[in-house]
């Protein structure tokens, strides 16, 4: 993965600053409150209509999007176990209490599908607690003939990628989800997250890590998917939604914009309500690293003259890029081009 130490250092100092300028919806004004803190899970009426926070910081895990391919397998406290096996010096099975006992990090990562359009909703941010996974391959001692690693779930799941992406330093195994154990939809016991890839390649349930010298091709990858499935870089408008009726006056539009990373993070988001003619500059109130997503939000003044308005948003990363306009339905490597939301005017 391409994030040096000085793109991250970059990042946290405009991720703090965007923090503390946040617009508190309710008082309008500034607030120096840490978004961060919005952990409470919200009720679901909140989340169908949130005046300007349709996505907060934190994704709840009770709404959090599930894609799996099968039924949630259900496993046992003592079952909670894994296996590193393979081309390793050292092979050695893990109970979840052995990870427990490891010094936990604690990240936000934002988990997105590579099978969702453009503005889907398979997105979500979540705190993780995690151990490294290369602090358990440093332990094994992979062999000098090991290229890469085959991860094998509990449903029947298999997904595999090279060993020098395994050896990342935010390669994170992870046993809990926003401060409670992994939840059985998630992974209980034990999921991965993996940076600047897709969900995935973020395998759940986890039984074993095993490493391998050949190639391989795991469940989605054999059905013509990206095995590569890096997160492209993608906005989405979550307020309004489309045909909603809007009053004239003051709206604020609002949404999410992820890179995972893969061009340097997001620098800027930029939003249309003229079908792409103009663009303005929104406020990014919170992103964490370039490993999360950055949420935005533009006060757009409607005039009920309008009737009628196409919504566009679109992000710049640090690297310079803007955001495709190329359209590319979910395709093997995900989608691409911008998110539209048509809206109606009250006159
Ligand atoms: N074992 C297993 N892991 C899996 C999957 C699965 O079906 N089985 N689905 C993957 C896909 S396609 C995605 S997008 C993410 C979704 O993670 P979530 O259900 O926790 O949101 O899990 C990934 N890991
Ligand atoms: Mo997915």
């Amino acid at each position: 993965m391409s994030m040096d130490r000085r793109s991250f250092l970059r990042v946290s100092a405009v991720s703090a600053a965007g923090m503390l300028l946040r617009i508190d919806p309710l008082k309008g004004k500034e607030s120096a409150k840490d978004p961060t803190e919005s952990t409470e899970p919200l009720k679901p009426k909140q989340l169908k209509r949130d005046g300007a926070r349709p996505e907060t910081w934190i994704t709840p895990n009770e709404t959090f999007y599930i894609q799996s391919i099968d039924e949630t397998p259900a496993i046992k406290e003592e079952k909670a176990r894994f296996a590193l096996t393979g081309m390793v010096e050292k092979e050695r099975r893990y109970h979840l209490n052995d990870l427990k006992a490891m010094k936990p990090v604690k990240e936000y990562r934002t988990l997105s599908c590579i099978g969702d359009p453009v503005g889907g909703r398979q997105i979500g941010n979540a705190e993780w607690t995690a151990v490294r996974l290369r602090d358990l391959l440093k332990e094994a001692k992979p062999i000098p003939e090991a290229k890469r690693v085959v991860f094998n779930c509990a449903d029947g799941y298999i997904t595999s990628f090279p060993l020098k992406d395994a050896l990342d330093k935010n390669m994170l195994l992870a046993y809990e989800m926003n401060g409670v154990q992994l939840p059985p939809d998630h992974g209980y016991p034990v999921r991965l997250l993996n940076p600047g890839k897709y969900g995935q390649k973020c395998p759940k349930w986890i039984v074993s890590i095993q490493l391998v010298k050949t190639e391989h091709r795991g469940f989605y990858e054999k059905r013509g998917w990206s095995d590569v499935a890096a997160v492209r870089t993608a906005t989405r408008v979550g307020l309004p939604s489309r045909l909603d009726r809007l009053p004239a006056g003051k709206y604020k539009i609002s949404g999410s914009a992820f890179d995972g990373g893969n061009y340097g993070g997001i620098e800027k988001v930029e939003v249309s309500v003229d079908s792409g003619a103009t663009w303005n500059d929104a406020t990014i109130w919170a992103s964490a690293s370039p490993l999360t997503w950055s949420l935005w939000e533009y006060e757009w003044e409607v005039e009920s003259a309008l009737k009628y308005a196409r919504i566009l948003a679109r992000a710049v990363t640090r690297d310079g890029k803007t955001q495709t306009d190329k359209v590319e339905h979910a395709g093997p490597e995900g989608a691409t081009g911008y998110h539209t939301v048509e809206v109606r005017i009250e006159s």
